[in-house]
Order: C-alpha cells, then sequence, then structure tokens
C-alpha cells in the first residue's frame, strides 16, 4: 500500500502546552507526515482574534491547514489524517461495524471523561487556577479506573493493536500526574503508555511547567 503525501506541510495551529494538538501531532509522526507547527498563545487570548475564530469558530486549538483544507477538532483531524494520508487507514481506524464502533467509543471518551476530567484537573495547575480541584481529581479516578479494568482484557483500548482510540487517549493520561492525578494505582494502565510509546515515530509532548502557561 502506498501512503498519499501532502503537497506541503501541514499547518498545525496549536499550543505546546494542548494535550489535543499534541495528539495530533503524534499522529503526523507516526505516519511520518511533514508538518509545520503554528503556535497560539492561548494565554494572550490569541485563539479568540477574529483572525483565529476564521478558523475555528469555537475559539480552539488545534486547526490544520493542509492546502485549501482548514479542520478543527483533534479528532476529527486524526480521522482525516488517517482516511487521506494512512497508508492503511484499517490500521488505526478498523472498517468492521464493532471495530469502526469500538474505535469510536474511545474517541468520545477523549472528548468526554478525558477532556472533563486529566484534562482539566492538569489546566488547574498549569493555569495556577484557585478552585478547588478535588471533584476533578476524583472524576479522574474513576475514568482511570475503567481504563485499567478493560486494559486488563487485551493491549490496546480498542483492540489487538494500537488504533486511534490509543493516539486519542495517550496524552492527557501521561500527562496526568501534572495535574494531580497520580497513575500509581494502574499498573495495566502504565504499561499501556509505555506500549504506545514504544510505536515507531513516537514523539512526547514536552512536560509542562507548572503555573507557566504559555
Ligand atoms: N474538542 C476540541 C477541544 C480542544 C481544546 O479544548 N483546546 C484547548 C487547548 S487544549 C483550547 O484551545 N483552549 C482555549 C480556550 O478554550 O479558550 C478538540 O478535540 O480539538
Amino acid at each position: 500500500m502506498t501512503a498519499t503525501r501532502p503537497a506541503q506541510p501541514i499547518k498545525v495551529y496549536g499550543s505546546p502546552i494542548s494535550g489535543h494538538t499534541h495528539r495530533v501531532k503524534l499522529f503526523l509522526s507516526l505516519l511520518g507526515l511533514p508538518f509545520e507547527a503554528v503556535e497560539v498563545n492561548l494565554r494572550a487570548g490569541e485563539q479568540r482574534t477574529p483572525e483565529f475564530l476564521q478558523r475555528n469558530a469555537f475559539g480552539q486549538v488545534p486547526v490544520i491547514e493542509d492546502g485549501d483544507t482548514t479542520l478543527a477538532d483533534s479528532n476529527a483531524i486524526l480521522v482525516y489524517l488517517n482516511e487521506r494520508y494512512a497508508a492503511d487507514p484499517a490500521r488505526w481506524y478498523p472498517r468492521d461495524a464493532l471495530g469502526a464502533a469500538r474505535v469510536q467509543r474511545w474517541l468520545s471518551v477523549a472528548a468526554g471523561p478525558l477532556a472533563v476530567g486529566p484534562s482539566v484537573a492538569r489546566v488547574i495547575v498549569l493555569f495556577g487556577q484557585t478552585r478547588d480541584a478535588t471533584e476533578v481529581i476524583s472524576r479522574s479516578h474513576d475514568l482511570l479506573r475503567v481504563m485499567e479494568r478493560e486494559l486488563s482484557e487485551r493491549p490496546f483500548l480498542a483492540g489487538a493493536s494500537a488504533t486511534l482510540a490509543d493516539i486519542a487517549n495517550h496524552t492527557y493520561i501521561a500527562h496526568a500526574p501534572e495535574g494531580n492525578v497520580s497513575l500509581e494505582a494502574y499498573p495495566r494502565l502504565r504499561e499501556w503508555l509505555a506500549r504506545v510509546e514504544a510505536l515507531p515515530g513516537f514523539v512526547p509532548m514536552a512536560p509542562s511547567r507548572i503555573g507557566l502557561a504559555a
């Protein structure tokens, strides 16, 4: 199978502290696709400028520009990159009904419990917010317990090999300790992180300096 290549590097509008941005960069790297990172300064509110809102009316990163195509939302971008450029799209997003649904289930987790749990717990610390994180941390552990149980049944979230389910969920789980969500009690989850990190082309997100949201 031959992979298509973009005519020019794909522009990724994002932030180095954004796990949503990182999941896109991670998949671009796994696919070996050229990209150019364009930083959007979230602390300065650049995601709400009229120019950026043209790219994403929700005022959030990441957004990609691939030639004439502008696309927002990390999970939508993963699906796009896979269908457009992967040599074997079925590897990352199975073609059979149940396989596809299993991946979609974890994309929903990434946009739901992961986003309102470990991701928010980290934002509270990174942005030096004063609000009580107890409930968010507790909610995060509810998710981690489910993931730990499911990963006792299979090596990757949606089956025997890595799929978009793992790409979408990896970053905010790996960085959960930055939000005071410890992974200590979850050995299977930590083994899964290592399995994802062993994929050829894996690139980590840099650890964030606490209280310094750039
Ligand atoms: N559903 C979106 C969520 C993206 C998101 O939450 N982005 C955050 C950074 S990680 C953001 O841009 N926050 C700035 C804001 O909401 O003002 C996606 O998956 O791309």
